[in-house]
């Protein structure tokens, strides 16, 4: 192991009761049998595995829920939230660089409010990159769906009508610190909500016209800009299906292998990430660990695996 290096937690979150369908609870076995671990080692980083997190006891958040609002297994989401967000934190406070093995994306409600807790405490901004096919910032009065994995942006910009998960008064996200890549399926009223907190959407047609190099130039110029740590959230379903089937909410025209490995290559060189989110694998609907396996190989490619070195280029 290099001493140089941020020395990398794996937190396994078998979290599926946010997606509305049974599944994601076998994901952080799938990244691990992939070898999530060894690639890490393989370039050089001191890993170690926390293991799967256990949910804290929750009850009775129901009743302070706006009326007409749904947010269904709030109980089981409220008990992963507490646990994640003081898992998370105390990983980034202790040094280390958190990567949660998934599980649902509603896991990120608790992963980014405990980096967000931890940003705050450094005097530093949080900004996160959205890698998704859906904006997930549906509230609990929005939701058509009720599906809390439908929600965690919201939630952790503190617009997710969701009270009593985590204190108020906690660090939030600032939406205009957002960015988004890959969003091609979004309802009628989370659009308006996108739209009127600022969060920074590049989406599908934007990757096509801009291309991922471009993107990526403008997002990391922002939180370099800021002094920021930049969290990293990869939705399976930002992938094309042809590319990573094993994922309940598969929406056409995804983003292809070589996009996805660019931005994970340019956010490596950026050196600029402190915490990633590797979410909704579900491997009961994979072809042969197909999925799996590909969530590793862009992990690997945002810790350092590359084809050859680049010569340093001025700007
Ligand atoms: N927007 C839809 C809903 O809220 O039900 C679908 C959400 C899918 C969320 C996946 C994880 O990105
Ligand atoms: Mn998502
Ligand atoms: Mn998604
Ligand atoms: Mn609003």
């Amino acid at each position: 192991t290099e001493p140089n290096k941020t020395p990398v937690t794996l937190i396994g979150v078998p979290l599926e009761e946010g997606s509305g369908r049974r599944g994601c609870v076998m994901g952080p076995t799938a990244l691990r049998i992939a070898g999530v671990d060894r690639v890490l080692a393989e370039l050089g980083f001191r890993v170690s595995d926390a293991g799967d997190l256990k949910p804290e006891p929750v009850e009775g958040l129901e009743v302070g829920l706006p009326p007409q609002a749904q947010a269904k297994n709030l109980a089981i989401v409220a008990g992963f939230t507490r646990a994640l967000e003081a898992a998370t934190h105390a990983a980034a406070s202790a040094g280390q660089l958190p990567i949660l093995l998934g599980g649902d994306h509603a896991l990120s409600m608790g992963s980014v409010s405990g980096m967000a807790r931890h940003a705050s405490e450094r005097g530093r901004p949080l900004f996160v990159l959205w890698l998704d096919a859906h904006a997930d910032f549906n509230s609990s009065e929005t939701s058509p769906s009720g599906n809390m994995h439908g929600m965690p942006v919201a939630f952790f910009c503190g617009e997710a009508a969701l009270p009593g998960i985590l204190p108020d008064d906690r660090p939030l996200v600032d939406p205009r610190r957002v960015y988004q890549v890959g969003i091609r399926s979004v309802d009628a009223r989370e659009r308006e909500e996108v739209a009127e907190h600022g969060v920074n959407v590049y989406d599908m047609r934007a990757l096509d016209e801009m291309g991922a190099a471009a993107i990526m130039r403008e997002i990391l110029a922002a939180v370099e800009a800021e002094n920021g740590l930049l969290h990293v959230s990869l939705d399976v379903d930002f992938l094309d299906p042809e590319v990573a089937p094993g994922v309940g909410t598969t929406v056409p025209g995804g983003a292809t292998f070589r996009e996805a490995h660019l931005i994970m290559e340019m956010l490596c060189d950026s050196g600029l990430v402190s915490s990633l989110d590797l979410v909704e694998l579900n491997p009961f609907l994979d072809d042969r660990g197909k999925s799996a396996r590909i969530l590793v190989e862009l992990t690997a490619s945002l810790f350092g695996r590359r084809i050859f070195d680049r010569p340093t280029r001025s700007a």
